[in-house]
């Protein structure tokens, strides 16, 4: 479904003059407001294809209806998103969920949305039903080389669809694992691991780079064999220069520093990518925001500097990717919400008065460095995202303008009560 651009004109023009008050406001405390648009404007989250549907829990699903039920719904509901907010130019697919028949057609369908294909996932979690070896007792770090062979020529056939579509590159993120005590020798489940991940990063192209997810828990729940950033460090370093370390927020152990992770990956020119989401105990897909937005500000501005002090480019030289997916909530609204909160974290990071920071580090006066940090934090930036969004052909709200224009009504309409997204 494309929606007409004059809807989103007319929507806008209704909340224009409220918005010019609010953004000059917002903008007179700002020096550089132009370079602050423009990076706003650059800035592009990967939308991954699973969050296009109602995520279940191990107890349930309850679908909202209107969801994708194809791959090409699936492009169609990431271009719907960013043709409101401009900033999910991007779709990250998932092996086999959503592999392409035809990848030149598909390919053209996102063109023609404005759509990259960023990202692509292999899946060596679950046994597909025409699979030969179980991943039971895991994948890549599994004791019989049969069932490591077969999770490699997966990877392997991942990174080829992934050619097809002009994909730059291939998140591993895998299961393995052990629940029990005894169950695994680490050291073999690491070697087995690291000699399988060898033999993927060999089949990358020159121009891809491959991207080691970590998660501290389940679905193992003793010891996980990419279980923490030092782990996914190592493997990464071992592979070589393609290589990087994929941080995914919702993937640490309660009260982790993960902006001091961000800040050391960073440092050594190992941080590839990351996953945005959010969590309170150990469910990591919460909206991104939605229960600890200081962190996620902490985090952006230890990336802001970091990445500026690498002389990086904040929107094509790390991969931006959601990865949520709840079952209570219109998986569209929450991803708008998911980005909107990325979009301020990211504005608020900006907005940092990093000389004045550095010199009160230097001078170790703590309370200066705490204001500082917290000036920028609590300041509304909403409107300079908005700015952002308007100056692009976006949705000045974007929440509102989906419910409003009554999208998910239409997606009913046209995909029925019934449609269930394919994949989890
Ligand atoms: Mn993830």
């Amino acid at each position: 479904m494309l929606l007409e651009k004059y809807k989103i004109e007319e929507f806008n023009q209704a909340g224009l003059a409220e918005h010019k008050r609010r953004f000059d406001f917002a903008a007179s405390y700002v020096k550089n407001i132009d370079e602050v648009l423009q990076k706003l404007i650059d800035f592009q989250v990967a939308i991954p294809s699973w969050a296009l549907g109602t995520g279940g829990t191990r107890f349930g699903r309850f679908a909202g209806g209107g969801e994708p039920r194809s791959l090409e719904e699936k492009i169609e509901d990431v271009g719907l998103l960013h043709q409101l907010n401009r900033s999910s130019g991007a779709i990250s697919l998932h092996i086999p969920w959503d592999i392409p028949q035809n990848p030149a057609a598909i390919k053209a369908l996102a063109a023609q949305h404005g759509l990259k294909f960023d990202a692509v996932n292999s899946n060596t979690f679950q046994d597909q039903p025409d699979q030969k070896l179980s991943y039971k007792f895991g994948s890549m770090q599994h004791v019989d080389k049969a069932v490591r062979k077969q999770a490699v020529d997966h990877n392997i056939e991942v990174i080829r669809h992934g050619i097809e579509l002009g994909s730059e590159s291939l998140t591993v993120w895998l299961s393995d694992g052990s629940s029990f005590p005894g169950q695994l020798n680490f050291r073999k489940a690491f070697q087995n691991t690291l000699e399988s991940l060898q033999e993927v990063y060999a089949a990358l192209p020159d121009n891809w780079k491959m991207f080691v997810e970590y998660k501290a828990f389940e679905p193992n729940f003793y010891s996980m064999s990419v279980g923490d950033w030092g782990q996914s460090y190592l493997y990464a370093s071992k592979l070589g220069e393609k290589a990087y370390t994929l941080v995914d927020l919702g993937h640490h152990l309660p009260n982790a520093n993960i902006e001091q992770i961000v800040s050391l990956l960073l440092m050594e020119g190992k941080l590839g990518g990351f996953h945005f989401n959010d969590s309170k105990y150990g469910d990591d897909d919460l909206t991104v925001g939605s229960v600890k937005p200081y962190q996620l500000f902490l985090i952006f501005n230890e990336l802001v500097e970091g990445m500026d002090a690498r002389g990086m480019n904040h929107a094509t030289d790390l991969g931006w990717m959601i990865d949520a997916s709840h079952n209570v909530k219109d998986p569209l609204e929450d991803l708008l919400q998911s980005v909107e909160a990325i979009m301020i974290a990211y504005t608020q990071a900006l907005l940092v008065d990093r000389k004045a920071l550095a010199e009160a580090q230097q001078a170790n006066d703590v309370v200066r460095c705490q204001e500082i940090l917290q000036t920028a934090a609590r300041t509304d930036v909403r409107a300079i995202v908005a700015e952002a969004r308007l100056r692009s052909g976006g949705a000045l709200q974007t929440l509102q303008a989906f419910r409003q224009l009554e999208l998910r009504k239409a997606l009913i309409g046209e995909r029925g009560l019934k449609a269930v997204s394919t994949g989890l």
